[in-house]
Formats: structure tokens, C-alpha cells, sequence
């Protein structure tokens, strides 16, 4: 039953008892991604550039975050501020923004060190920056009576830039877009999602056949409900079929999350767009970007002054190009279409600093250790086998000295990036190397120092300890990698650290818990830190249900759910019989949640692995154990979990809830000799 799990699930998540567990999400490390797929020469400048500029500007503009008693809005405005439709449309004649001046935009980015710009050619308010024959809602219409996006189209190429459009999925001004606003009273009869796609799909026709190649189709907005990754993946290919070299982000659809980093729920389009954020480890097998903005908002406030310094801005561009992102870092030009005085200060100093140091950022990958504690690394292989390793060091040492472990290549050379040449290094105790720079050399943006080294680059990594998963049913084969190249791998079973004696395989069979110990040796020399992963033999979950097929009892219930434990005491307002995860058993399209009961036929005795993907949050129980945690208010995130069974039918219990903004749920399970499948459909 739901309710003591979810009692015993809100007490202390139930993770490893002795049937299931929910699987951490283990971070993909370097050795992890020792696979990296090969990447798409369509990607080749846009990985190069790592660095662009984002330009958020719209009719929302003119207002520079201002309405009634309050100056706090934004891009948003006309739903932060709630304002009406027609209201908002009698802005058309105070946007005239003549001191847009697209040439100095692009030389300003050029200047910084950028290598594309993405303007927003229509952002959520629906209003087209550009000349659309299939909308008065157009720049057009206004006093400015000009093309804008075709000048700067021109200047981007004057400049050698990229030209990249933003476009919102999501549109409040078209009348067949759906949802309407919840606070606004627009009738939705006569709407019609399906003209509304046809006429998003005009106006990208228009935006790719009038302003020549156009380096990235970013779009946005693609979170409510009406969108989906079917419509995503139709679009993608709509949009490619019109400039075949185009990329296109994962915001074309909603697999993978917001921000299409969610791995296990994959990507739509051709890069993940964390936002606001820099992810915390190294990504080298997917293609990411992050935006952000230099102050707190995306579109022009006049009272915003929250600016990041240059200093920091640097290092987040460092920070990013060494964990192989993009940086799109963002301006929002004032109503008048000038840019802010500080953001056009930021651009300069930032551009000062890439053209002395821009090549530790321009065309590099991302460096070779999963954690750089001192700062970034990025990389280079150059000819005759040489690594140049660009060492961002974030706190510059008095002394000089910056000690960096775990590499163990030979150095060739090393300088201080736009400074001096460094003749000294040597190894600390314990290896690390230490390489001995003048104190003076810090430069107070961030200091890079430049180390050649002999070979691909060697850095002390962790093997890796694979199996199906951290449990199993009678026995498991278990086995060992490594990205260090020439290593043999040597482990232990009873938790002790591994000696060049110890034993070696490439595969092992465990049939009984057991904690693995293993390191890389070259020789009898270690060369690599000790990994630890313990693998837990389970009891199988006896079957204690009688098949319902295909039928999947209901319940559904109305409230602002923040959590599926706040099921446990409400009343359902409907209950019957569904197929499979039914939604349209819901009543309305926000707060409300459903929650489902059925049962799995488990064809043989096993570890069963279930995948939960949902937005808002949801909880899959299998036998009264919680197998997928995936609770909270997300956006569409999807979460897996393993559950040992006995052969025979099980009884399951799926709780989702949706509290606003878009919403989805899929179940899946996948288990010895069954390919992953539906949880429900019973394909
Ligand atoms: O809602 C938009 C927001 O206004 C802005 O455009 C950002 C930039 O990536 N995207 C959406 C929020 O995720």
C-alpha cells in the first residue's frame, strides 16, 4: 500500500533495503566518459567560438521592467505585471529603439572575443523583431518601421560573426496558442494548437530564407503542456530541412529536462542549455551551453545594477570552456535599443583579456581532470605529440608556486600565458607537480599558466567499477576500466587498497555482497587513487498480486501539491479503472494529481531496473517498496531505480503530481531478458 511506504519513504528515503534501491545519479566522470561520441563537424564553430553573446530585446523594452507601483519586471512583463492583451498591445507605438546600433553590437562582441551573437527574434510576448508577413504583431508596425533583424544579420557578417535566432515556442499574443493565461479572461474557443504550429512554422521559413546562414535556431518556451517532444523532434527536422548545417538546442522539446541535461531521459536537438548555471563536473560527451545574464534579469530593468564583475564573468568562462560548455553570456538592450553603459564596460574589459589570453578558451577541449580544485584546465593537442594544458588559476599563490596533482606527464615546457617563461618545476612528495612561476605574475581578471607536456594527457583517475547495477539476484559480473592508457587494474575483495600483487581482470563474477577495491598500476607503480564500489546480493520480492492485465485502478485528486507524501491524507474527488497512465482522467491542466495502481508480471526471478519521467513530481512503488523517488516540483526529469523480484505478478502504485507550467509521465521497465518497455502498456 501507498500510504505506509510513503509514510516510511517521508520519514528517511527508503534507499537500499534488501529488495531495492533507488539508483544515485552517478556523476559521468572522465573515465565514465571514456567513450565519448564522435562529435558532429556541424557543431566544429560553435564549439571553437565557446563564447557568445545572447541579446534579449522585445517590446517589453520600452517598459525597462516597469509597470504601475513596480519597477522589478523584465522580459516577462506582460505576465508578471498581468497585463492584458489589448493593453499590451498599445505599446506598438513607443517602441522606436534609433539608437540600436547593430554594427557597434557586433563589433562589441567581436571585441570581447565572441564568436556568435543569438538575438531574440521573438520571445514569449509573440512580438517579431523582424519584417513577418504572417503578423501585424511585428517590428513593422511600430514607429522604428525596420528590419532590425536583417541589419544586424549584416553586421554579423561584416564583423565574421554568427548570426543565431532565439525563438519562443511559447506565445501570449497568438490567439491560437494554448494555455491562455490562467489570470487572463481571453477566450480560448476557436483556438487551434495545430494553426498555430503552421504559423510558428511560417515565421521560422521566413527567419531561414531571409537573412542568409544562420549559425543556431535557439529555441525557448517549450515547457507547457500542448508542447511535446513529438512535435519537438517534427519541428527539428523542419527547421534542419530549411538550412541543413543550422544547429538547433534541446529546447526544441522537453526529453532531457529544461535544460536537456537530464541524461536518462535523453536530449531533443543538438546541444543542452543549462541556464544560470554551470554544471559541477566535466561534460565531454555532450555538447552544452550556458547562458546567463550579466545582471539578474534577461531583458533591460533600469534598476537592475546587480552587475557581475569581469573578474567573475572571466572565470565562469573558464570554468565553462573547462568542462567543454559554451558560454552565452547575455546583454539586454535598453528601450531606446542602445546597450547599458556597464554592460558595454563588461564587454571591454572581458575583451581585453581574450586577446591576450583568448586562445586558452578559442578552439580548446576540455582539460583532462575530473576536478580541478585550483581553477579550470582547457587543452590543445598540438603536433609531434605534444598536450598544451591552459591552467586558469582562480587564487594566484604569493609565492608563485601552483601545485597541480595527478598529472603525470612529462613537462616539456610551461609559461605564464601574456607573461613570462617558467624554467622551474619539479614533483611535490606524493607526485604532485609543482611549477614554480614568478609571485608577480597574477593578472587580476585570472591568470593562466601554459604547460606543454609530452603525449596525450595522463592524469591519475580512478578506475571504473561497472556492473548492471548495485544489486543482484544470485550473481553479477563486474568489470574494470580506465582512461589511463598502459595501466593494468588490480582489485581486492575484502575492502583493503590494491597492491601490484594483488589479482587482475578485465571481468569478474561475485555471488555474495562484496565490496571491490581497485587501482591502476603501471608496473608495480601505482598510478591512479583506490575506487571503492560495493555490489549487494537480494533477496527476490516474492509475488503478492493477482494480475489486473492491462487495467490500472485511478484515483485523482485537486489541490496545490508540492510533494506526492501530501497524498497520504487527501481525498481523491475521482477514482475508477484506466489503461495504462492515463492523464486525461485529470480534471483540469494544473494542481492536481493522479495517482495509479497496478501490476507487473516479472517473467523470471531478477533485478528489475523501473524509469520514472515526469514534471511535476511523481513516486513509483513496486510491492510497497519506493523503487523511483522523483518528488518535487521539476521540470520534466526523469529518475530510475532497481527492485529485485521473484518471478510472478507485482503490484505497483505510481503517484504523480503537476502543480503548474507543462506536465508529462512515463513509466518504463526494463529486466533479465526484457528489453525496456512500458511499465503499463504490456507491449
Ligand atoms: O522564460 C525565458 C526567459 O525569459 C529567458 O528567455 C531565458 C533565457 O534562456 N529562457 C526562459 C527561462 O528559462
Amino acid at each position: 500500500m501507498l500510504i505506509p511506504a510513503l509514510l516510511a519513504a517521508a520519514a528517511s528515503l527508503v534507499v537500499g533495503d534488501a529488495h531495492s534501491t533507488t539508483e544515485q545519479a552517478r556523476p559521468e566522470t572522465h573515465a565514465a566518459q571514456a567513450g565519448s561520441r564522435e562529435p558532429d563537424p556541424r557543431l566544429a564553430w560553435w564549439s571553437n567560438a565557446r563564447f557568445g553573446m545572447f541579446i534579449h530585446f522585445g517590446l517589453y523594452s520600452t517598459l525597462e521592467g516597469k509597470w504601475g507601483d513596480s519597477d522589478r519586471h523584465a522580459e516577462w512583463i506582460r505576465t508578471t505585471a498581468k497585463i492584458p492583451r489589448e493593453q499590451y498591445q498599445q505599446l506598438l507605438p513607443r517602441f522606436n529603439p534609433v539608437k540600436f546600433d547593430a554594427k557597434a553590437i557586433a563589433r562589441a562582441a567581436k571585441d570581447a572575443g565572441m564568436g556568435y551573437i543569438c538575438i531574440t527574434s521573438k520571445h514569449h510576448e509573440g512580438f517579431a523583431l523582424f519584417d513577418s508577413k504572417v503578423t501585424d504583431w511585428d517590428v513593422m508596425s511600430t514607429p522604428y518601421g525596420k528590419d532590425l533583424l536583417k541589419d544586424l544579420a549584416q553586421a554579423c557578417r561584416d564583423e565574421g560573426l554568427r548570426m543565431c535566432w532565439y525563438y519562443s515556442i511559447m506565445d501570449w499574443h497568438h490567439p491560437d496558442y494554448l494555455p491562455r493565461r490562467d489570470w487572463e479572461s481571453w477566450p480560448a474557443e476557436g483556438a487551434d494548437f495545430d494553426r498555430y504550429v503552421a504559423f510558428m512554422k511560417e515565421q521560422l521559413r521566413e527567419l531561414l530564407t531571409g537573412y542568409g546562414p544562420i549559425g543556431i535556431l535557439w529555441f525557448d518556451g517549450q515547457w507547457e503542456h500542448n508542447w511535446n517532444d513529438r512535435r519537438g523532434r517534427e519541428l527539428y527536422d523542419y527547421v534542419r530541412g530549411l538550412q541543413p548545417d543550422i544547429i538547433v538546442n534541446s529546447r526544441v522539446g522537453r526529453a532531457g529536462g529544461d535544460y536537456g541535461l537530464d541524461r536518462a531521459s535523453g536530449m531533443l536537438g543538438d546541444y543542452a542549455t543549462p541556464e544560470q548555471v554551470i554544471p559541477d563536473m566535466v561534460i565531454r560527451d555532450l555538447p552544452w551551453e550556458t547562458c546567463m545574464t550579466m545582471n539578474d534579469r534577461w531583458g533591460y530593468n533600469a534598476v537592475d545594477d546587480n552587475f557581475k564583475s569581469a573578474k567573475e564573468l572571466v572565470r565562469k568562462l573558464a570554468d565553462i570552456a573547462g568542462k567543454g560548455g559554451n558560454f552565452l553570456l547575455n546583454v539586454g538592450p535598453k528601450g531606446d535599443g542602445s546597450i547599458p553603459d556597464r554592460s558595454v564596460e563588461l564587454l571591454a574589459e572581458i575583451g581585453a583579456w581574450m586577446r591576450v589570453r583568448g586562445e586558452s578558451i578559442r578552439g580548446t577541449l576540455p582539460g583532462p581532470f575530473d576536478a580541478t580544485p585550483w581553477g579550470a584546465c582547457t587543452m590543445r593537442r598540438l603536433e609531434n605529440d605534444v598536450t598544451q594544458l591552459y591552467l586558469h588559476v582562480f587564487e594566484w599563490p604569493e609565492d608563485g608556486a601552483v601545485r597541480v596533482p595527478g598529472l603525470l606527464n612529462e613537462v616539456i615546457a610551461a609559461r605564464v600565458l601574456g607573461g613570462e617563461e617558467v624554467s622551474s618545476w619539479e614533483r611535490a612528495d606524493g607526485g604532485d607537480l609543482v611549477i614554480r612561476a614568478s609571485p608577480g605574475s597574477a593578472d587580476p581578471l585570472l591568470t593562466v599558466l601554459v604547460v606543454d607536456v609530452a603525449g596525450e594527457p595522463d592524469v591519475s583517475t580512478p578506475p571504473v567499477i561497472a556492473a548492471d547495477a548495485p544489486i543482484f539476484v544470485g550473481a553479477a559480473d563486474v568489470s574494470f576500466a580506465s582512461t589511463q592508457s598502459g595501466v593494468s587494474i588490480h582489485y581486492t575483495l575484502d575492502g583493503t587498497d590494491p597492491a601490484a600483487t594483488s589479482p587482475s581482470a578485465a571481468t569478474i563474477r561475485l555471488e555474495s555482497t562484496t565490496t571491490i577495491s581497485a587501482r591502476s598500476f603501471r608496473g608495480d607503480r601505482p598510478v591512479s587513487p583506490v575506487a571503492r564500489r560495493t555490489f549487494v546480493e537480494s533477496t527476490p520480492l516474492p509475488p503478492r498480486a493477482i494480475s489486473h492485465g492491462l487495467d490500472v485502478r485511478y484515483e485523482y485528486f485537486e489541490g496545490e501539491f508540492k510533494s506526492v507524501r501530501e497524498l497520504v491524507d487527501a481525498v481523491p474527488v475521482a477514482k475508477g479503472v484506466c489503461t495504462g497512465l492515463d492523464l486525461s482522467r485529470r480534471g483540469r491542466d494544473l494542481n492536481f494529481a493522479l495517482r495509479f495502481r497496478g501490476t507487473f508480471d516479472a517473467p523470471v526471478d531478477g533485478v528489475y531496473r523501473f524509469s520514472v519521467g515526469s514534471d511535476d513530481g511523481s513516486m513509483l512503488l513496486v510491492g510497497g517498496h519506493v523503487v523511483v523517488d522523483n518528488d518535487k516540483p521539476h521540470s520534466y526529469v526523469e529518475r530510475r531505480g532497481v527492485i529485485a523480484l521473484a518471478k510472478g505478478v507485482h503490484e505497483f502504485e505510481l503517484a504523480f503530481f503537476e502543480n503548474s507550467g507543462g506536465f508529462a509521465l512515463k513509466a518504463d521497465v526494463e529486466g533479465p531478458g526484457m528489453a525496456r518497455r512500458p511499465l503499463c502498456d504490456g507491449k
